[in-house]
């Protein structure tokens, strides 16, 4: 069965006009490893921390600011949050189609609430903790090309012709502001898209920047804005000590225009001296060692990298499967061809070099659970080739072949072929990054151990599950299993409302 919404009614929840407080007790092991008698032993012993969580339940309205406003991810998006907002409806060649919100974790998943009467009973994911409502998200944004939004959304050829015709009268007048171009970044073949780019040195632009989005809240009346990086991929930038390594160097560098210093770098400054959210969708490393360390001195979140929208999505399910299953992954060939704008920039080296490892690194951890299957440092084959074939335009072709060696050294070869439109995928993930994102500032969290409330730490891990790199802090595991990404990011908000983790044990009967 299927509600709508629910309240929990526990002693260790309240629930206030401005909060939602909730005691919490998380089970967790700690591991002793200690010489007995001449042999090393390993003991786990469990343990109970005690937790507070609190949530703002305050919705504030929310301006979400792009990065590449007017590409295909960009326009895709704005353009299917207008026709959920507006009711829009349009006709395909197979029928008359209605807007949702299909492939969005936050506003199409479902969580499990309990049984009643023999009966599973779910909810919506997003019935768990108050969250801003897609429809009332204000978009603005940049991008380096002046294309209003209703043509770069005829130029994505992405939705249905009807579709279009519905919303370009409200996305003629969305016009991207001046973006900050520095050919060095992408690729050379995106020359002839840059006529609106803000001049001046790497400080003026980042003080740009700053204004822009003081307007952009000012002009539209919202409460809080997030960033998304949806821009072309840019080429890893140098991580250099003295150019890039602290956030002294960071600002040293900034201040004598150092070429290094990438444009998703300059964003990223200005938003995390905004105390603005700000999330990369793509594989670079505009992370770089002194702007992780300026995001936690300042407190502001970062989240990325990288959406993990398709066939990575699928990796880190079938490893997943395969290797908790006791089955050996050997060898994992993964081809794409696509012909958006996306894929041209990707033709050139360096770009793909930055993709090539974000899609690379996606099975590690998988691999590094099971030491029945692989030696120490042992890993399967792992290819990523991209080609560009502008015919496709933004319907993406995805092959893989996944080879394991399974019982008594036998061969299981599973292949894969995946059509679909690269940003129908991706819109649905930029939206539950920014939401989550705005949810996760909403909570504050204490352990029995701890003073006094905080926040979660400024790189948002709890994005993980959306990214294909998931940004971690220094010394932190990095998950990529999508289910254990999954369960985390579910598990930490029914915590905010003093609900256990889902565990499936359903002992009720057996
Ligand atoms: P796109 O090429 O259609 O759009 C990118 C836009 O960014 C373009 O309009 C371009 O003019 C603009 N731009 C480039 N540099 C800029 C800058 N410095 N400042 C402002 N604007 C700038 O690409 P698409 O398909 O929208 O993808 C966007 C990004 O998302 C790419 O990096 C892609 O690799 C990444 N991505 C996409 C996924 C998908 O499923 N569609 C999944 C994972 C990542
Ligand atoms: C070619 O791989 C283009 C890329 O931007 C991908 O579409 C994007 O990285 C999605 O990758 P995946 O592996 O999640 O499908």
């Amino acid at each position: 069965m299927f509600i709508e919404n629910f309240k929990v009614d526990s002693p260790n929840v309240k629930y206030t006009e401005s909060e939602i407080h909730s005691l919490y007790n998380y089970e967790t092991t700690e591991l002793v490893h200690e010489n007995k008698n001449g042999t090393y032993q390993w003991t786990v012993k469990p343990k109970t921390v005690k937790y507070e969580f609190k949530t703002d339940v305050h919705v504030p309205k929310l301006g979400v600011m792009l990065v590449g406003w007017g590409g295909n991810n960009g326009s895709t998006l704005t353009g299917g949050v207008i026709a959920n907002r507006e009711g829009i409806s349009w006709a395909t060649k197979d029928k008359v189609q209605q807007a949702n919100y299909f492939g969005s974790l936050t506003q199409a998943s479902s969580i499990r609430v309990g049984s009643f009467n023999g009966e599973e009973i779910y909810a919506p994911f997003k019935s768990l903790l108050p969250m801003v409502n897609p429809d009332d998200i204000v978009f603005g944004g940049w991008d380096i090309s002046k294309m209003n939004l209703a043509d770069a959304m005829a130029r994505a050829r992405v939705f249905d012709i009807d579709l279009q015709k519905q919303l370009r009268p409200y996305m003629e007048n969305m016009v991207p502001l001046p973006g900050i171009y520095d050919p060095d970044f992408i690729a050379a073949n995106q020359g002839a898209r840059a006529n609106n780019v803000i001049k001046g040195t790497k400080k003026e632009q980042v003080q740009q920047i700053i204004k822009d989005m003081r307007e952009f809240k000012e002009k539209n009346k919202v409460d809080k804005v997030v960033v998304l990086w949806t821009a072309n991929t840019e080429r890893y930038s140098n991580v250099i000590v003295g150019l890039n390594d602290t956030v002294e160097n960071l600002f040293a560098s900034l201040e004598k225009n150092e070429a290094e210093i990438s444009p998703s770098t300059l964003y990223a400054i200005a938003c995390i001296l905004e105390n603005i959210p700000f999330i990369n969708g793509s594989p670079q490393n505009t992370f770089v060692p002194g702007l992780i360390d300026l995001a936690i001195q300042r407190n502001s979140l970062i989240g990325g990298d990288d959406f993990k929208s398709g066939q990575t999505k699928m990796k880190s399910v079938l490893v997943d499967f395969l290797v908790g299953a006791g089955i050996k992954p050997t060898s994992i060939v993964s081809y794409n061809h696509l012909g958006n704008n996306d894929g041209m920039n990707l033709s050139a080296p360096q770009t793909f070099r930055s993709k090539e490892i974000s899609k690379s690194n996606v099975v590690d951890d998988m691999v590094a659970s099971n030491g029945i299957l692989y030696e120490p440092g042992e890993h399967p084959d792992h290819v990523v080739v991209i080609k560009y074939v502008p015919y496709v335009g933004d319907s993406k072709r995805a092959m893989d072949e996944y080879t394991s060696e399974i019982f008594m050294g036998g061969t299981n070869t599973i292949v894969l072929h995946n059509t679909c439109e690269d940003s129908l995928l991706a819109a649905p993930i930029i939206l539950d990054l920014v939401l989550l994102a705005e949810l996760s500032t909403r909570i504050q969290l204490k352990a029995e151990t701890e003073g006094k409330f905080h926040s979660f730490h400024p790189v948002a891990t709890i994005l993980s599950y959306l990214s294909k790199a998931p940004l971690v802090p220094p010394g932190t595991p990095v998950v990529n299993a999508l289910s254990k990404q999954r369960a985390m990011l579910e598990n930490i908000m029914r915590a905010c409302v003093g609900l256990a983790p889902e565990n499936n044990m359903i002992l009720e009967y057996k």
